[in-house]
């Protein structure tokens, strides 16, 4: 139980917020992430908004989830963006004649009626459906919701254990700063320095009609962004050869707690789940072995191509503290880090940065360069209570309340003062406060 915490005397007028957001950001089969920036569908977006979007109407819920999947190409892989038809090619960069999702995926499988992007999100999928099924499982199991999704669900975990271990260790690696979804963070800064930004006269940011550029990636980024996603198309989507591969702390993580939740998945259904335990087992070791480090009490990011540790602390590197299974002593010092001079939490910071308060790249407005999240606020609240820290999560768990309400569910926020930047109305953030408030 959260003793620690008292809800805010206004829940019930937080409650009716953050669900009229998902009202307004919902186009019949799913939700945008934020109607003018991100006019689509995004995969983890989806997966967290299913989770707060459960409270409101169970249904809406497995309906965004069986949408996302509907777009799962045959080789596994569930793109990170499923494109809404009725949309203008030039409200969102990259669009769908980039990606030839349809064309240049055909090998890997893509879907030839509906056209997404072809790189991936975190696997955030398996979790969210476990949790949406509990929500109501009477109306889950007249659905057979599970029955449904649970072969999408291992099909894709496939895809990233197997196609996706370029580092030969047993974890599942991004080939594009997309595809762990903190875009410009530090630790990418290094794998990136070795990619030929693409001309900026070859493409045309729509980002920034909508987004002030102080807040959003730099021009270099974005030259960069383009020149591994055209890399990877022209190679017809096949894993394997890419100038970028990075094995991350979060990304991972949350792999993890999808399998345990598959798992969960797998006995609802009848069958032992035994192995899947067994593999979540086998890769919190792997998480372990490759990515902890000891004397600065986090996890890091592994360039897979360049060889070896990236020694700056992201958020990413605290997300693990969502396994219950991570050993007491690592769990033990992943509280205190948050807890420190990095990240600021119950001290310097309203809610934990996305980057080292004290890193020479921290930046409290640019992205994912120092800004907090709200999801990310939510995975720790998460881990903490896990973990029984009961008094730190219930102290997150009001600040992240706080915020979401009086920021208008921003994008991402100031860490320090909590202002309000990127876009409003944001998806994930009003159903992580929906979820937080239940
Ligand atoms: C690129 C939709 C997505 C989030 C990402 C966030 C941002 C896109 C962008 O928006 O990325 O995928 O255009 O910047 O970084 O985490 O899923 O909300």
């Amino acid at each position: 139980p959260d003793i620690a915490y008292d809800p805010p005397p206004d829940a019930a007028s937080a409650h009716v917020r953050a669900a009229r957001v998902l009202a307004d950001n919902w186009t019949g089969g799913s939700t945008v992430p934020a109607r003018s920036l991100y006019p689509h569908q995004w995969s983890w977006d989806s997966a967290f908004i299913a989770i707060g979007l459960r409270h409101v109407s169970p249904l809406r819920a497995q309906t965004e989830m069986e949408t996302l999947l509907g777009a799962q190409w045959d080789d596994g892989r569930i793109p990170h963006i499923v494109f809404n038809p009725s949309v203008p090619l030039d409200a969102y960069f990259p669009s769908p004649d980039f990606w030839r999702s349809s064309t240049a995926g055909r090998a890997a499988g893509a879907p030839r009626t509906v056209q997404t992007s072809g790189i991936v999100q975190p696997p955030v999928h398996a979790l969210a459906a476990w949790l949406v099924h509990r929500a109501d499982p009477g109306l889950s199991r007249a659905r057979g919701f599970l029955t449904r999704v649970y072969p999408r669900l291992a099909a894709w975990h496939r895809y990233l254990l197997h196609r996706r271990d370029l580092g030969g260790g047993g974890l599942a690696s991004v080939v594009h700063p997309w595809e762990q979804g903190m875009d410009n963070s530090p630790a990418w800064d290094a794998p990136l320095a070795r990619v030929t930004p693409a001309p900026a006269r070859t493409f045309r940011r729509a980002d920034l009609d909508h987004g002030s550029p102080e807040d959003r990636p730099t021009d270099l980024d974005y030259g960069r962004y383009v020149r591994l996603a055209a890399d990877y198309r022209d190679g017809g989507y096949a894993d394997g050869g890419g100038a970028f591969a990075v094995e991350d702390p979060a990304f991972n993580a949350l792999l993890i707690a999808s399998e345990q939740a598959l798992a969960r998945i797998a006995r609802e259904l009848g069958a032992t789940g035994s192995a899947r335990q067994a593999r979540a087992e086998r890769l919190t070791a792997a998480l372990i072995e490759r990515t902890w480090d000891p004397a600065r009490g986090i996890f890091l990011c592994r360039d897979v191509r360049g060889g070896g540790l990236i020694p700056e602390r992201c958020v990413s590197g605290l997300i693990p503290l969502l396994l219950p299974t991570l050993p007491r002593d690592i769990a033990d010092r992943l509280v205190r880090t948050a807890h420190g001079p990095h990240f600021g939490l119950g001290g310097t910071t309203r809610l934990a940065p996305s980057y080292d308060l004290l890193g020479e790249a921290f930046d409290p407005h640019r992205y994912w360069r120092g800004p907090a999240w709200f999801n990310t606020g939510w995975l720790l609240e998460r881990g903490l209570r896990v973990h029984g820290e009961h008094q730190r999560a219930g102290a997150l768990r009001a600040a992240l309340l706080e915020l979401a309400v009086a920021s208008d569910f921003a994008e991402y926020v100031d860490p320090y003062t909590g202002a309000a930047c990127g876009a409003t109305g944001f998806g994930w953030t009003a159903a992580l406060t929906l979820d937080l408030l239940h």
